[in-house]
């Protein structure tokens, strides 16, 4: 992500009553569900005992489609919140790669400075502070929104010097689609791959294949021992039953599925994310839902928890209900539109080449109930869809026409339009 927030905290305006929770959303980058034992797609290896406890704790979304953004160069610091600590990478892009280690980091009064150290433990230690000291809370009267965007496991994928190595005997299976053919896919897609073989050894760069996974979940362990930190806080502050806590990622990240290295394309594989919401003693514990949901429902939540009306029409759906009862009926699609950096008029008109970037087209994607779409927005290419499930499952393929229709219309119109007037997914429909 472009916007590096680090630690925001939500200017309240609205009268508070006792029963209005804290919120804090644990926002990670590049993190794929496979990371999270607790998501079954997890390797046997994979160790996340906080992150898994939260999801005992708590409601865990198996199907959570966020969404990556770039909004630009970060102009809301001292705008837009009471309190901040930023990575500052658009100040300062020499240090832009730093994910880890050594970052300048801007702190409320303004001032700028290097900052040795972990970057996930640093990160994990001013929240801390905020949420069981209070350092930097205007009026502790109030609920406060706490959003800890961590910069992991975002590449280099850099572990912890205390977890270099604690994977080094994990067996990782290879993809089936690492390489190619891969019949049925997009064109595009057909003859690719980031790996290569070297004297039978498959490879990510300089690294093994092996070692390169390997390496990825070692990266994440810092921020699970972050979650169980923060969680230690909440309770020693006499928080814990009163704050919503939110665990999530921009994305996921794929390692061979597809051939792919990369959180860019529209497949699970891709793009999936974990998402577990816990609040002990007011939301069900160790649930788990599979209505597919999407980032911009978090918004609409938070504001139903904090008591504030939404200030505008917005795309996402509150998923109170979903946390009161995770098997509830749940109507709303999630929608992920891949137009790079174009947003609002600029997508009139679809590219011509297909407006690839880092080898990916633009594309819609849509998931609703067992199904799920992907259209390349390319001339000749079909789109794809899968469906999960029983066919007892009562999804109607029409619920996908007109959400198409009701969706893009709101956010997407000229690409929605030619989504729906496309032959290809009328076919599709049919
Ligand atoms: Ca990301």
């Amino acid at each position: 992500m472009s916007r590096l927030f680090l630690i925001l905290v939500f200017a309240t305006t609205v009268v508070l009553t006792a029963q209005r929770p804290n919120i804090l959303l644990i926002y990670t980058d590049d993190q794929s569900h496979r990371t999270v034992g607790c998501y079954p797609e997890s390797f046997d290896w994979v160790r996340t005992p906080n992150i898994d406890s939260l999801a005992r704790n708590g409601v865990r979304f198996a199907h959570a489609y966020i969404g990556k953004w770039h909004t630009g160069t970060d102009t809301g610091m001292g705008l837009d919140w009471d309190y901040q600590i930023v990575w500052n990478r658009p100040g300062f892009t020499d240090n832009s790669r730093n994910y880890f280690n050594d970052q300048m980091i801007t702190f409320n009064n303004g001032q700028t400075r290097l900052v040795e150290g972990y970057s996930t433990d640093n990160y994990t230690k001013w929240a801390i502070e905020f949420i069981k000291d209070g350092k930097g809370r205007k009026d502790e009267t109030k609920p406060w929104y706490l959003w800890l965007c961590y910069g992991a496991v975002h590449g280099p994928y850099t572990p912890a010097p205390r977890h270099v190595g604690d994977y080094t005997n994990a067996v990782v299976p290879i993809p089936k689609d690492i390489f190619d053919p891969r019949p049925g896919k997009p064109s595009w897609l057909q003859n690719r791959s980031a790996f290569r073989e070297r004297d039978g050894e498959i490879m990510s760069g300089k690294m093994t294949f092996a070692d390169a996974v390997r390496q990825y979940h070692e990266g994440v362990l810092a921020i699970d021992e972050g979650v169980g930190r923060l969680v230690a806080a909440l309770k020693e502050s006499g928080q814990l039953e009163n704050t919503l806590v939110v665990f999530t990622s921009d994305q996921g990240f794929a390692w061979g599925q597809h051939g792919v290295r990369s959180k860019l394309a529209g497949y699970d594989a891709t793009i999936r994310a974990p998402l577990i919401i816990s609040m002990p003693g007011s939301l069900p514990r160790g649930q788990v839902c599979e209505r597919p949901v999407g980032g911009v429902d978090l918004i609409p939540t938070f504001h139903r928890f904090a008591g504030i009306e939404l200030p505008w029409q917005m795309h996402g759906h509150d998923l109170t209900p979903l946390l009161r009862n995770p098997q509830a009926a749940w109507k709303h699609p999630v929608l992920i539109a891949n137009t790079w950096n174009s947003f609002g008029s600029d997508t009139a008109v679809i590219p011509a080449d297909g407006g690839f970037r880092a080898g990916i087209p633009w594309y819609v994607m849509l998931r609703h109930g067992r199904y799920k779409y992907i259209h390349s927005l390319l001339e000749n290419e079909p789109a794809r869809h899968s469906y999960q499930g029983a066919s007892s499952d009562r999804y109607s393929p029409t619920c996908m026409a007109s959400a198409v229709a009701r969706i893009n219309g709101q956010c997407c119109s000229k690409v929605g339009r030619w989504l729906v007037q496309s032959s290809r997914i009328a076919s599709f429909l049919s």
